[in-house]
């Protein structure tokens, strides 16, 4: 198998290979395409569009995307369910989304053609973390209108490897058909990962035992620390995984053996910018928001989609033979940033220092606390991994820890093993707001 002998082999040598500039003349020519569709759909893009003064696709050029218009997950929930549709209704085979913040959920109609675009970008994204046509994929992430069961069932069947579509949920079912089938891939949240890994070792079994080589972890926020935690649980290269519904679902960006801890950006179908608050192009290595323009999709393209997601985007690895541009692992949402005394903070630092410490398992949860609107406070509920821990000494080294990295101080709460929920379904919740009356976990006053 190809990651025994390091040699990660292209899914699709001619798109993820390609000349950059040969990549560019086809993004171009894409663009156009997609312009032209968007104008025909006579939508909202088209309208924007045409106050842009654009009349045609051969309007455009690369060049000209930073002053194209954007769209956002305003424009969909106000076109909820399916105004952003750029087809008939009868082209459409399939819909998925997502519950999406605040509860309100986004739909995406997709056609034939976009779910074979889907197979594609999600058979090179196993492809890159060595899995063949050999393989056996076991998919722990949930099946249903969340994209990332079928999205890697799709790519799984494509690449003619077997998938076993186990969804989430159902520990005892799925350490079995680990253990019987002895799949190679694991593809899960980095959440439900870690909880798997838990559930082996408290069996008994012993990670080099297993016959899982790698796996693509995603969907959710996760950090080096639980790389290292995950990959130590589970005897497996673990790999970052990226997407979003209103773009595609999982594959829109995938981590491969070789691609040197950052993100492959499919970006012959997904093109990518970074921006600032204000919506200016910031450069390769400076974190901004990631806005994805659809160049190949027909049931709900969208030009230019503010994610919401921040990353740091860069060029391929020198040498390499995957020459697509790459993303950092998420840094956080914009609208995760918490903003506490004036003191901009992502979850995800906060979880840093978190995992970085090994007495803490990782199970964690953030609150802020804005009970007293002139104080917020952020308060941070650990478990350790021994109920031997001295927990005081813990809550005051994490909370050092914790003033160093942000700048600000957090009440830290050190809680007994187990009190944090667990997810076994969808996605953690690391974060919670607290305005009002009761705690969102005990023990954190
Ligand atoms: O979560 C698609 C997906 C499924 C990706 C399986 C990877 C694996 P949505 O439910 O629409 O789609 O949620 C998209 O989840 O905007 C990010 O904020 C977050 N997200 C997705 N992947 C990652 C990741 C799927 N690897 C939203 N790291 C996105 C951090 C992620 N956050």
């Amino acid at each position: 198998m190809s990651i025994e002998d390091g040699v990660v082999p292209l899914v699709h040598p001619d798109a993820e290979g390609a000349d950059p500039q040969v990549r560019r003349e086809l993004q171009a020519r894409r663009l156009r395409g997609l312009v032209d569709r968007l104008l025909a759909a006579d939508g909202l893009q088209a309208r924007r569009l045409r106050e842009a003064g654009v009349r045609a696709g051969a309007d455009v050029t690369l060049e000209d995307l930073p002053k194209l218009p954007t769209v956002g997950k305003q424009d969909l929930w106000e076109h909820y369910p399916f105004g952003m549709r750029a087809v008939p209704e009868e082209d459409v085979v399939c819909v998925h989304g997502s519950s999406g913040t605040g509860g309100r959920p986004t739909l995406v109609p997709y056609t034939a053609h976009d779910v074979d675009v889907w197979a594609q970008v999600m058979a090179r994204a196993l492809g890159g973390a060595g899995a063949s046509r050999r393989s056996t994929v076991h998919c722990a992430y949930g099946y249903g209108l969340f994209t990332g069961g079928i999205g890697v069932h799709h790519g799984a069947m494509r690449l003619g490897a077997t998938v076993v579509p186990m969804s989430g949920g159902m520990t005892d079912r799925q350490i079995r058909l680990i253990l019987d089938l002895r799949p190679d891939l694991l593809c899960c949240t980095p959440s439900f990962a870690i909880h798997l890994g838990e559930a082996l070792r408290a069996r008994g079994v012993d990670p080099v035992d297993l016959s899982l080589r790698a796996g693509l972890f995603g969907a959710e926020p996760w950090t080096e620390a639980m790389r290292s935690t995950i990959e130590e649980l589970l005897g497996l290269r673990a790999l970052d995984i990226y997407g979003l519904s209103e773009i595609i679902g999982p594959g829109v960006a995938c981590e491969s053996l070789d691609s040197d801890g950052m993100l492959n950006v499919a970006e012959d179908h997904f093109l990518v910018e970074a921006v600032d608050a204000e919506g200016n192009p910031v450069p390769d290595g400076t974190p901004g928001e990631l806005v994805f323009t659809t160049l190949t999709k027909t049931g709900m393209p969208l030009l230019r989609y503010h994610s919401g997601d921040v990353a740091r985007l860069a060029g391929p690895v020198p040498g390499a033979p995957r020459t697509l541009r790459r993303m950092s692992k998420l840094l956080g949402r914009r609208d995760d940033m918490l903003v506490v005394r004036g003191v901009n903070v992502f979850p995800t630092e906060i979880e840093a220092v978190l995992l970085a410490d090994d007495r803490v398992s990782p199970h964690y949860l953030i609150v802020e606390d804005r009970r007293v609107a002139a104080r917020p406070e952020l308060r941070v509920a650990v478990e350790p991994f021994e109920d031997t821990v001295d927990t005081a000494v813990l809550a005051a080294d994490l909370g050092n820890a914790l003033r160093e990295r942000l700048g600000i101080g957090c009440v830290v709460r050190v809680l007994a093993p187990g009190s944090v929920p667990r997810t076994e379904t969808g996605k953690a919740r690391r974060l919670a707001r607290w305005s009002e009356g009761e705690p969102p976990l005990p023990g954190l006053l």
